[in-house]
């Protein structure tokens, strides 16, 4: 029988079947001793079966559509968080801490390097200055900002749970599909959800004081499925923003204003950080690419070339 993996915790799986029914599966051997690209994840379509001993056990894989994987800092291989994802939400905070452009980029990047769709979502609006007052974090400050980013390619929206200022835009982006919402822990991710479905009752972590971290409270991985029946992925690797499965000669294709550049680079295999007749530098020069996604993509290098 078909069925989706809906979550995984300690080597079981709670399967969702076509028929809507439920059942608790583990994995057939031959499964379990897989390569780490094939484990099981949330998101998963399974084959599952009954046992005479009357539990279920899964049988087998169906082909993924898409997989989000992701390396953390000094893993030695990619992981794989969740399978058959539609998009990513890429949720930062307006405040506070200050909203930091290498967060965005690295998030966009995730997005890009597991050739998702990405939405940028811009959360706290409440918290920030109506006007150009405030300086960095002022409104104007982050309309030009979605600016940019929708400029870029990415459908951006600015939110509130406080104001409910985005919530009817975020709704549709969730509307069908798997979503998976992706950013630091404290920026809001579950309070959206909350905002948006009441019923949900998602955990919201307080705030500490060190740094304006939030504490991370999911444990299992998971599939939350949305009241009109979609589905928004929560597992706990989420909030920890590593770059994911990066490859150095892709990080380049990463950055989408950077693509129609690449080629006319002087050299084949252009890095852009120091080879002459660099079309990417260009660009930022002339001011056709902006200055801190270019930052953002040499840090990115230096830390994905260190990783390596
Ligand atoms: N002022 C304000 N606070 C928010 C907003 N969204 C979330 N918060 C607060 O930010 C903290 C972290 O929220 P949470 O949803 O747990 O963040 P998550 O870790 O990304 O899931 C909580 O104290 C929330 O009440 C918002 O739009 N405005
Ligand atoms: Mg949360
Ligand atoms: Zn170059």
């Amino acid at each position: 029988m078909k069925g989706r993996v809906h979550e995984a915790v300690g080597g079981l799986y709670r399967v969702v079947l076509e028929s809507g029914d439920r059942v608790t599966a583990r994995l057939r051997g031959r499964l379990k001793r897989g390569s780490k690209e094939d484990r099981v994840v949330i998101g998963d379509e399974v084959e599952v079966e009954p046992t005479p001993e009357g539990s279920w056990v899964v049988e087998g894989l169906y082909p993924r559509r898409s997989r989000l994987v992701r390396r953390g800092a000094g893993a030695r291989y990619p992981r794989l968080v969740a399978a058959n994802v539609d998009r990513l939400v890429a949720v930062v905070s307006a405040a506070p801490p200050p909203l930091k452009r290498a967060v965005v980029d690295r998030l966009l990047v995730v997005g890009e390097a597991n050739r998702l769709s990405t939405v940028l979502v811009v959360n706290k609006m409440d918290l920030v200055a109506p006007g150009a007052v405030g300086g960095e974090g002022g409104r104007d400050a982050v309309e030009a900002l979605a600016g940019l980013y929708r400029g870029i390619g990415y459908p951006t929206l600015t939110t509130s749970v406080v104001t409910g200022e985005g919530l009817p835009q975020l709704r549709e982006v969730l509307q069908e599909g798997v979503s998976a919402l992706l950013g630091p822990s404290g920026v809001g991710k579950s309070s959206l959800l909350n905002a948006l479905c009441p019923g949900l009752n998602l955990r919201v972590g307080e705030l500490s004081s060190r740094g304006g971290r939030g504490r991370h409270t999911t444990v299992a991985a998971r599939l939350v499925e949305l009241p009109w029946g979609a589905f928004v992925a929560d597992t706990p690797g989420l909030s920890d923003v590593g770059v994911w499965g990066v490859d150095v000669q892709e990080l380049d294709q990463c950055f989408p204003e950077f693509r129609p550049l690449r080629t006319r680079c002087r050299f084949r295999g252009c890095s852009h950080l120091r080879e002459p007749g660099c079309a990417v530098r260009q660009a930022v020069e002339m001011g056709r690419v902006d200055p801190l996604r270019f930052e953002s993509y040499k840090d990115l290098r230096l830390e994905v070339e260190s990783a390596a």
